[in-house]
């Protein structure tokens, strides 16, 4: 039985003062979509099913190295995140699925967690494993890498831990196994940049081996950090180059913060689904660095060229085009909560924003060097407000018409203040 953070008789109060306007925004935008010989129902209806995992690490504040701020009324472990991360889907409606992360998530009982997350109405996506940081009483420390290290007992360690990931996702039910390493080098010379890869290729191919025949391993690369001159998996490129070695359940993870500034990620997305090796994105946004940032806040235009390549990807499906969907953000400013309402809806209305190109337009316009109407062709999607849409499948769900006015009506991030203890100072990313 189903027993949400939030009264629901809260969040219908508070769709009562938009639930007017948001009909008639509804209705208008509807007939200005007919024009186009665009159904809004049809457009409606594949935004109700679509959906983004949270970041069990995202619920709480995130830091730098410099510094991290912690709210009162963040939690504390993942019971306080599973909730929290509950109060997101009440309000959104699209963010079904946590992705954990081990060890921070480690409990004692994996059927007892699963049941708690089945309450609160989550299930599990992509679970993370973590050979970029030494825990306490660690036989082999992980600072010279974990898959890809020199040592062959470390890379042991690193094997046996990505397989217990594995397993503790089996007892929550998911079906994927995210696999960053920050393995690299600060200066040339420091490793070889072949034999460090065919160390991690010997060691990941152990962690392939462990995969039931339903899951996938993603891969995600990332050009730089904690590494600072080379990184094994570096990008596409290299992540694919494994993906391809390891075998057909060995897919590429798209993390939009971990390229270089300017890169075109769209292209990268078109890349891996042509080869079938796109296997999911951790959404988020950047100016700079991997800065973790909350999703199409700094260029939302990328995201809509990103989801463009996904639906086209979608009517060109090659093997198995299921991507996982999931945000992975670090709140250092923000209520994490309302972070997320905002991320995913910023995610959703591009995933809405990319159903509305006409496709026929603009593939006649790319066949006949057409340029300016190809381009027209998106930016006419990208620039009508699919606001009224979305609001619309979150209040056919149950979910708020305003999800930040009603989360913040809700007083939840004070009450959970009373009941939490504080977190205290510190830095770093969790
Ligand atoms: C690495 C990364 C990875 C996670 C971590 C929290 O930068 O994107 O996906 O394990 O952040
Ligand atoms: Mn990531």
């Amino acid at each position: 039985m189903t027993q949400l953070p939030l009264s629901a008789d809260l969040i219908a109060e508070a769709n009562a003062r938009h639930a007017d306007a948001l009909d008639e925004d509804y209705d208008a935008l509807g007939r200005k979509l007919a024009r186009t010989g665009i159904d809004i129902e049809a457009v409606l209806g594949r935004v109700a099913s679509f959906s983004v995992a949270v970041p069990s690490w995202g619920a709480g504040r995130g830091g730098t190295r410099f510094a991290k701020f912690p709210i009162s009324g963040e939690p504390t472990n993942i019971h306080e995140k599973l909730e929290d991360c509950a109060v997101i889907n009440q309000l959104s409606r699209v963010t079904p699925r946590v992705s954990p992360h081990f060890p921070w998530d480690k409990v004692s009982d994996f059927a007892a967690l699963r049941e708690e997350a089945a309450a609160l109405g989550l299930g599990w996506d992509a679970v993370n494993s973590n050979t970029f940081q030494d825990q306490p009483g660690q036989a082999h420390t992980y600072a010279n890498g974990s898959l890809s290290a020199q040592d062959a007992a470390t890379r042991q360690q690193a094997v046996e831990h990505n397989i217990e990931c594995i397993e503790i996702g089996k007892q929550l039910g998911s079906t994927d196994l995210t696999v960053w390493v920050g393995d690299g080098t600060n200066f040339p010379g420091q490793q070889d940049f072949a034999r460090s890869l065919d160390r991690y290729l010997d060691a990941a191919s152990q962690v392939y081996a462990a995969l039931p025949d339903d899951w996938r391993m993603l891969l995600e690369h990332k050009m730089f950090e904690p590494a600072f001159y080379s990184t094994v998996i570096s990008d596409w490129g290299s992540s694919i180059l494994a993906a391809q070695e390891l075998g057909p359940k060995a897919k590429c993870l798209v993390d939009l913060g971990h390229h270089a500034p300017n890169v075109n990620i769209e292209q990268i997305v078109a890349r891996l689904h042509r080869f079938g090796k796109l296997g999911g994105f951790h959404f988020n946004d950047s100016k700079y660095g991997d800065d973790d940032l909350d999703s199409g806040s700094i260029n939302p235009h990328q995201l809509f060229l990103v989801f463009n390549e996904l639906v086209e990807a979608e009517l060109n499906p090659r093997d198995g085009f299921n991507p996982s969907y999931m945000i992975d953000q670090s709140h250092n400013v923000t209520d994490p909560i309302e972070s997320m309402l905002s991320s995913a809806e910023a995610i959703t209305g591009c995933f809405a924003k990319a159903l509305l190109v006409d496709r026929d337009a603009l593939h006649a316009a790319q066949e006949s060097n057409d340029t300016m109407m190809a381009f027209q062709a998106l930016r006419r999607a990208y620039s009508i407000d699919v606001t009224p849409i979305l609001a619309k499948a979150r209040v056919a769900a149950g979910g708020a018409i305003d999800v930040l006015e009603a989360y913040r009506l809700s007083q939840y991030r004070a009450r959970k203040a009373q009941e939490r203890k504080a977190v205290g100072l510190g830095a770093g990313i969790v």
